[in-house]
C-alpha cells in the first residue's frame, strides 16, 4: 500500500499510470475504512468514531515528500497519511476503532487512545531507541485541538541541533538535520492561542516545520466565519511571508482535490524546509467532510444544501477519479473494478481485525465459565452461581469486566464455604486481574532500565576546607558540568541565554557552550514545553526553563495533556524525557510566591515533581534526571539562591535520589513533614520547641511524586505517634495529598497517638508587602503552635494554653 516517495521526473506512461492508480487505491482504501468504520460505531461494536474522509487526496501527496527520520506530529485526521507511509494497516484500523489492548494488533496505543489517534514506535519493547533515522515517525497524537503544536516545534527545532551543534551522537536520530517535522491541524483549530504561539516560535527560530491546514470550512458545526478573521487564516498570516532581506515562511495555498497541484506544492515545501530550515504552512482549502465531523451527529444538522452539493461534487476522492477519467489514465470501468475489489478488502479486513479483538476475550471467558460450573458443582449455593455463569455466556460480544463481574460476585455466594473450587476461582480471580490489569495501567511512567527509580544516591562530598558559596554557584557549576558531560543536553527558557537566567543560575554558560543550547526564548511557556516534548522525543535531553512557579499555569496543559502521557498513550513505545526547571515558594506577591503544588500533583502524574530544599540537593536532582529517561519537574526554592552552602568536589556526580525522603532532625514526639523554603521555618520552630521540652523529627519529602518509596515515614511515626503536615499551598492541597499517601498508602493510622494534622497557607495569595508572607503562609510562630497545640491536647498539665 505505500506509495513511492521518489516521485521521478521522467517515467513511463505505465509507471505514471501504475502511481497513480496505486494513490488513488489508497484514497478509496481509506474513504472504505471510514465508512465502514462508521457503521462499527453506530451498530454498537466500537464506541466512537473519527475519521479522515474527506481529506485524503492531500495526504497521499504530503506522503510522497515525507522522508525516513521525518516525524509528523498531527491529528485526528490523517488515517490516509499513516496508511501511505506504511504505518496503518486496514486491520490496525479497526483494531483502534475497536481498541484492542494488544500492541501488536493495535500498535498505535494499544487501546489506550480513541481510533484516529497516530504513532509509531521510537522505542523497543524494552525501552531501548530504535534507529528513528531509517523510519517514518509520528509523534503519538493527543485529542485537545492544537495540543499538536508545541511538540512539532521541539520536533522541528532538533533538526536544527543535530545540524550545528557539533559532538553529539546522532547516529539513531538525524542524518545532518535533514528531517522535517510535519505538522497538520483543522482550520478551526488554528484559533487557539497554541497554534498562534508556535507559529510566531517557529518563524523566530527557523526550523524545518511544514504545518498543513486542513480546511473544511468548519469545526464540528461551526463555520470559518466564527472561528477565522477574514474567514482565511493564510490570508491573515500574511505577514509571516519570507522576504528577500527578512526570515519568516514560505506559505502556499493550494485546493484539497487538486491532486497534480498538491503533489508539486509539497515537493516544493520539503525542499525549502528541508535544504534551508525554513518553516512552510500550506493552507489546503475545500476541502469536505463525506460523513461530517464524528459518530456523534450528523452534519445535515447544520450544512445547508448548497454547501451539502458542493462538499458531494468537491469531494477529493470524487475529484481525482474525474481527473483520472479526463486524463485518460484510467477508464470509469477499470475504477469501478478497482472499487469493488477494495471494498471486499476493507470488509474481510474489518472482519479479521474483530476476530483478532473478541478471540482473546472469549478464550478468557471460557476459563471462566468452567471455573463457574465447577464452583455451582460443588456448592449448596449452585443455582445463584449457574445464573451468573449463564449471564455470562449470554454475551455475544463479552468485555473483561463481564466477566470479572460474574467471577466476583460469585465469591459472595461462597464466603462462607471452603472447597478447592473455592480457592481454585479466588486464584483464578488474582492471577486474572493481574494479567489483565496492566493492559491498562501499565507505563504511566517509565518501565525500562533507564527508569528513575532504579537510580541510586551518590552522595555530595567535599574538600576539607570545602568553599561556602552562594547556592545559585553550586548550580551554575554542576550546569556546566552537565553540559560538559553530555553533549545532547541543552537548556532554554526566558532569560536563560544571555544573562544566565534570572538568578544566575546558568552564568556564563551561553559564552562556553554556544547559542543553541543555551538559549533565549520568547515569552511563551506552553512552547517553551513543547520545544522540551519535541527534542526529547528525537534522543536530545533538555531543559525546558519556566521562569517562575507562577507561570507554569500557561504550560501545564501541554504538561498535564502531553508530556505526561507520553509513555502511557504509547504503551512505552515512546518517551519524551523533558526536565522542567522552575523556581517558586514565598518571594512576595500574588504572582512571584506561589505554590500551587496540589494543582501541579494532581494534573501531571506521569511526570515526577521534585522539590529540593537547597541548591546541592537540586543539582542532585538533574544528575539523576539525566541518567534516567523520564520527564521531571524540578521546583528550586526562590529564595534559596543567596543562601551558603559548602561546594562539592563532586559535582556533576552526585545524585539525589528519586522518592526517597531525607530526616534533617530526629526526634522522639512528633514527625513533622514538610519540603521546599518551608523547611527552613519549621526547622526554626522545632529549634524553638525543643526549648519548651517538644522534641520535632523532621523529614524532608523532597520527591511529591513519587512519593517516599521506602516508606521511612511511617517508621518515624511508629516511633513519635504523631505526624504535622506543613507546606504553603492552600489547604486540601499536597499536604492533603501527602496526609493521603501516610494514612493510605503506608498505612499510619494504626500508630497514631493524635489525630494527624495540616498545616497550610490561607486560601488567597500573599499580599505584596513584606509581611504579606507572614499573613498568608504559615509562619515559624504558626508552626510553633500548631505543634504546641497537639501537645497541649495530650498534656494540658506540661503544655498550658498560650492563648
Ligand atoms: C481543546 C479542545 N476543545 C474542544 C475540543 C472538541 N473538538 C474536537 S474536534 C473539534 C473541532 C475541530 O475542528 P477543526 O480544527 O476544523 O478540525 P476538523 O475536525 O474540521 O478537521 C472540537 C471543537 C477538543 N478536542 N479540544
Ligand atoms: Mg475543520
Amino acid at each position: 500500500m505505500k506509495t513511492d516517495p521518489n516521485t521521478k521526473t521522467e517515467i513511463t506512461f505505465d509507471d505514471f499510470k501504475t502511481e497513480v492508480l496505486s494513490d488513488y487505491k489508497l484514497a478509496v482504501t481509506s474513504r472504505e475504512c471510514s465508512l465502514l468504520g462508521r457503521r462499527e460505531v453506530l451498530t454498537g461494536k466500537a464506541k466512537f468514531g473519527i475519521f479522515g474522509d474527506g481529506k485524503e487526496i492531500p495526504q497521499i501527496a504530503w506522503a510522497k515528500a515525507f522522508r525516513n527520520g521525518d516525524f509528523r506530529s498531527g491529528y485526528y485526521r490523517d488515517q490516509t497519511f499513516m496508511m501511505a507511509i506504511g504505518e496503518l494497516t486496514i486491520e490496525q484500523f479497526f483494531a483502534g476503532l475497536y481498541a484492542n489492548t494488544d500492541i501488536k494488533e493495535e500498535p498505535m496505543s494499544a487501546g489506550r487512545q480513541m481510533g484516529g489517534h497516530f504513532a509509531t514506535h521510537s522505542l523497543d519493547e524494552n525501552g531501548q531507541w530504535k534507529n528513528l533515522t531509517e523510519q517514518k515517525n509520528s509523534s503519538s497524537d493527543i485529542s485537545p485541538t492544537a495540543g499538536q503544536m508545541p511538540r512539532l516545534l521541539g520536533l522541528a527545532q532538533a533538526s536544527k541541533i543535530y545540524r550545528e551543534v557539533k559532538g553529539i551522537d546522532t547516529a539513531m536520530f538525524s542524518k545532518e538535520g535533514n528531517e522535517i517535522a510535519w505538522g497538520t491541524i483543522g482550520n478551526a483549530s488554528t484559533s487557539e492561542g497554541l497554534f498562534f504561539e508556535t507559529i510566531n516560535a517557529a518563524g523566530v527560530l527557523q526550523v524545518p516545520m511544514v504545518i498543513s491546514i486542513w480546511d473544511d470550512n468548519y469545526g464540528i458545526s461551526v463555520h470559518a466565519r466564527h472561528q477565522t478573521t477574514k474567514e482565511n487564516i493564510s490570508e491573515i498570516l500574511k505577514g509571516f511571508q519570507r522576504e528577500e532581506d527578512q526570515k519568516g515562511y514560505e506559505i502556499f495555498r493550494v485546493d484539497g482535490w487538486n491532486y497534480p497541484q498538491l503533489i508539486d506544492t509539497y515537493q516544493r515545501a520539503a525542499k525549502i524546509s528541508r535544504n534551508e530550515h525554513v518553516p512552510v504552512m500550506i493552507h489546503v482549502q475545500e476541502l469536505t467532510q463525506p460523513q461530517g465531523h464524528s459518530t456523534s451527529g450528523s452534519h445535515e444538522r447544520y450544512k445547508n444544501k448548497e454547501r451539502l452539493a458542493w462538499e458531494a461534487e468537491y469531494d477529493c476522492n470524487v475529484q481525482m477519479r474525474l481527473w483520472i477519467i479526463e486524463n485518460n489514465i484510467a477508464t470509469d470501468e477499470e475504477l469501478t473494478a478497482i472499487e469493488r475489489t477494495i471494498k471486499k478488502a476493507v470488509r474481510e479486513g474489518k472482519k479479521a481485525a474483530w476476530a483478532a479483538c473478541i478471540n482473546p476475550i472469549i478464550a478468557e471467558r471460557k476459563e471462566a465459565l468452567s471455573m463457574l460450573e465447577q464452583l455451582a458443582a460443588s456448592s449448596p449455593n449452585a443455582v445463584f452461581i449457574t445464573k451468573l455463569k449463564n449471564e455470562l455466556e449470554g454475551f455475544d460480544e463479552p468485555l473483561r469486566r463481564n466477566i470479572l463481574t460474574a467471577t466476583r460476585k460469585a465469591l459472595r455466594y461462597v464466603v462462607s464455604e471452603s472447597s478447592s473450587e473455592k480457592t481454585a476461582l479466588q486464584n483464578w480471580i488474582t492471577n486474572y486481574i493481574n494479567t489483565i490489569q496492566p493492559k491498562y495501567s501499565s507505563h504511566l511512567h517509565s518501565e525500562s532500565q533507564k527508569s528513575a527509580f532504579n537510580q541510586s544516591e551518590v552522595i555530595p562530598t567535599y574538600d576539607a576546607n570545602a568553599e561556602e558559596v552562594d547556592g545559585r554557584v553550586v548550580l551554575r557549576e554542576n550546569f556546566d558540568a552537565i553540559f560538559s558531560n553530555y553533549p545532547e543536553a541543552l537548556i532554554f527558557g526566558e532569560d536563560a541565554g544571555y544573562i544566565g537566567d534570572v538568578n544566575q543560575g546558568l552564568e556564563g554558560l551561553q559564552e562556553k557552550h554556544g547559542e543553541l543550547r543555551v538559549s533565549d526564548t520568547g515569552i511563551r511557556e506552553a512552547t517553551i514545553i513543547g520545544q522540551g516534548i519535541g527534542m526529547a522525543m528525537r534522543g536530545l535531553r533538555p531543559i525546558a526553563e519556566i521562569q517562575y512557579l507562577d507561570y507554569i499555569m500557561y504550560a501545564i496543559q501541554i504538561m498535564s495533556d502531553d508530556l505526561a502521557t507520553v509513555q502511557y498513550r504509547t504503551k512505552g513505545r515512546q518517551k519524551a524525557p523533558l526536565i522542567v526547571r522552575t523556581r517558586g515558594h514565598r518571594l512576595e506577591g500574588i504572582w512571584h510566591s506561589g505554590s500551587q503544588m496540589g494543582g501541579v500533583l494532581n494534573l501531571i502524574r506521569g511526570i515526577h515533581v521534585l522539590v529540593p530544599r537547597n541548591m546541592t540537593k537540586a543539582a542532585g536532582f538533574y544528575n539523576t534526571l539525566l541518567d534516567s529517561d523520564e520527564p521531571a519537574l524540578v521546583v528550586e526554592c526562590l529564595n534559596g539562591y543567596r543562601l551558603k552552602e559548602k561546594l562539592p568536589n563532586n559535582i556533576g556526580e552526585f545524585k539525589t535520589p528519586i522518592g526517597v525522603v531525607e530526616t534533617i532532625r530526629e526526634g522522639d514526639d512528633i514527625t513533622l513533614i514538610s519540603y521546599g523554603s518551608t523547611l527552613r521555618l519549621v526547622e526554626k520552630a522545632a529549634k524553638e520547641l525543643q526549648v519548651v521540652g517538644i522534641d520535632a523529627e523532621i523529614i524532608d519529602v523532597q520527591s511529591l511524586l513519587p512519593f517516599d518509596l521506602n516508606h521511612d515515614i511511617v517508621k518515624s511515626i511508629a516511633k513519635t505517634n504523631r505526624v504535622m503536615v506543613i507546606d504553603e499551598d492552600v489547604k486540601g492541597g499536597a499536604s492533603a495529598y501527602i496526609l493521603n499517601e501516610i494514612l493510605n498508602t503506608q498505612d499510619a493510622f494504626q500508630y497514631l497517638d493524635s489525630a494527624p494534622k495540616t498545616l497550610a497557607a490561607k486560601p488567597h495569595r500573599p499580599a505584596y508587602g513584606t509581611d504579606g508572607d507572614y499573613f498568608s503562609k504559615p509562619s515559624a510562630e504558626d508552626i510553633f503552635e500548631a505543634i504546641y497545640d497537639v501537645m497541649h491536647e495530650l498534656s494540658p498539665a506540661d503544655y498550658p494554653k498560650l492563648r
